[in-house]
């Protein structure tokens, strides 16, 4: 017997040793994805000791424990939320009654889907983000990435942990092929769209990790109100790790943006002649992770929302800020296109829901885009970065099969064409980019086109080890 998954090595409160299917199918994929993580995971620097937060309980105390380890011993647990004796579905056609432990019957084809959609974007995230170690521009990066990286594993490990324990063979079906498919593969592509783009560098992942994972961020809060139980308070858990991630984007973006601000003062306003980012070209990459991560709602009229808020599966973002709960009979007032032109009208609620969340996720990016745009005045550069309408480079919805420029003005396809490189990256902005992607690995060092963090990871300097050498 040469793999066995004791509580010791897989941190849980899942009861996993006392639970011999689970612990017996999750033996067997566990090797699996040992080895997909070497394949597909970070490259390079899987023999570093990295200055590591493992959960290692659900406790407060617990969820934040830092060391150095090396990525393959990492502990991916698998934690929920503690239950909540008597809660009740707090949305659709069941609300009022008490939720469920075990996937009824109806739903069962359903609920799989969303759990292996969800599942699919946490080995993506992984895969896109593989060869950025070899450009980081600092230990502190460094570390961040790989903090991301495993965690998106632990959040891989929490969806498996939901297929094999309530999905049968079937689960353990689909817990296997999250590990086949790759991302950008012709042939076995990731479910999403964002999820099959490049993130060749550092500038797009820190728009990644801002716009993606705060998608990650929404979709996770609608499933935490789940009237399944063991998905909510999976999906409840996973949300105090995301904070960080959109943490690594932010404040990563904001530091690009201040470092373009001050070689701008330093060279008359030309930041590329110093070996830095113009502020123009971080507007186009933000148009385009932000417009990616638009796509990741799906259709603004879904009749999928509609059957997964009816079966209290997936619910809104904190549902419990509403007054009404089963929206029958209510309206969502949004743009539509009719006839070729756009129309704002009221759709019936249960089928704009996509919308809906899409639209409380637009209100969260543009809290993020004014504190950067904050650090641009404070740096005293007259500049903004301007979220792009939500019609414009869209490629999943109604929206996808028209053109828009990024303020929202309808133009037809050969205007698109011509202009599309003053409003999304060229080829020629993403070899520039990338020429400037030379690693900083020596300790408080950092990349001439990003300044450096206000602090450290955990209190610490930020010329700390986080990575030994
Ligand atoms: N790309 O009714 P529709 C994260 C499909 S990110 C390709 O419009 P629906 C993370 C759709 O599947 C969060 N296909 O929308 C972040 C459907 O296919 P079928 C991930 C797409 O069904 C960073 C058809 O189009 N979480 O955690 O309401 C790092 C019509 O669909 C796309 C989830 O996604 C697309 N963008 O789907 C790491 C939550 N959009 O049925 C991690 C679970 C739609 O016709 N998933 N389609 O074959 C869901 O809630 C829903 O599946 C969607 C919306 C949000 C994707």
């Amino acid at each position: 017997m040469g793999n066995v998954l004791t509580d010791e090595k897989i941190p849980n409160n899942v009861n996993l040793s006392g639970d011999k299917r689970l612990q017996r199918a999750l033996e067997e994929w566990q090797p699996h994805f040992i080895d997909w993580w070497k394949q597909m995971g970070p490259l390079g620097w899987q023999e570093r000791d990295i200055y590591l937060r493992t959960a290692v309980s659900v406790e407060t105390d617990g969820w934040a424990h830092f060391d150095h380890v090396k990525m393959p011993d990492y502990r991916w647990g698998i934690f929920l939320e503690p239950k909540k004796e008597g809660r009740t579905h707090g949305f659709g056609d069941f609300y009022g009654q008490p939720v469920w432990d075990e996937v009824p019957g109806e739903f069962r084809n359903l609920m799989k889907r969303l759990i292996v959609t969800q599942g699919d974007t946490e080995p993506a995230s992984v895969e896109q983000q593989r060869d950025l170690g070899a450009t980081a521009p600092s230990l502190y990066d460094l570390r961040n990435l790989f903090q991301v990286n495993v965690e998106e594993g632990r959040h891989l490990w929490a969806m498996v942990y939901l297929l094999h324990t309530y999905f049968g063979r079937d689960g353990r079906e689909e817990a296997e092929e999250l590990l086949a498919r790759r991302s950008g593969d012709a042939d076995k592509p990731r479910i999403l769209g964002a999820f099959n783009e490049p993130t060749s560098h550092w500038l797009s992942f820190y728009m990644f990790t801002m716009f993606t994972d705060r998608d990650g961020k929404y979709q996770l809060s609608a499933l935490a109100e789940s009237g399944f139980d063991p998905l909510a308070r999976t999906c409840r858990f996973m949300l105090t790790e995301e904070a960080h991630h959109m943490f690594v984007g932010e404040s990563g973006v904001q530091r690009v943006l201040k470092r373009s601000c001050e070689l701008m003062k330093e060279t008359d306003g030309d930041p590329r002649s110093a070996g830095g980012i113009d502020l123009a070209t971080v507007q186009k990459y933000a148009n385009l992770w932000f417009t990616l991560s638009l796509d990741l709602f799906g259709g603004e009229v879904s009749s999928n929302a509609a059957d997964a808020f009816a079966a209290g599966i997936k619910g809104r973002y904190k549902e419990d800020r509403y007054d009404e709960h089963k929206l029958v009979g209510s309206h969502f007032a949004m743009d539509v296109l009719e006839g070729g032109k756009v129309v704002h009208k009221d759709v019936p609620m249960r089928n704009a829901l996509n919308e809906v969340l899409r639209t409380e996720y637009i209100k969260d990016c543009q809290r993020g885009v004014d504190r950067w745009n904050k650090t641009i005045k404070d740096e005293g550069i007259d500049f903004e970065i301007k979220l792009p309408s939500h019609k414009f480079h869209r490629q999943i919805g109604m929206w996808s099969g028209s053109q828009f420029t990024p303020d929202g003005e309808m133009i037809d396809a050969a205007t698109f064409a011509a202009r599309r490189g003053e409003w999304l990256p060229t080829d020629a902005d993403e070899a520039y980019i990338k020429s400037l992607m030379k690693p900083v690995y020596e300790r408080g060092k950092m990349a001439n086109w990003v300044a450096p963090p206000a602090k450290g990871i955990n209190g610490l300097p930020e010329d700390f080890e986080y990575v030994r050498l």
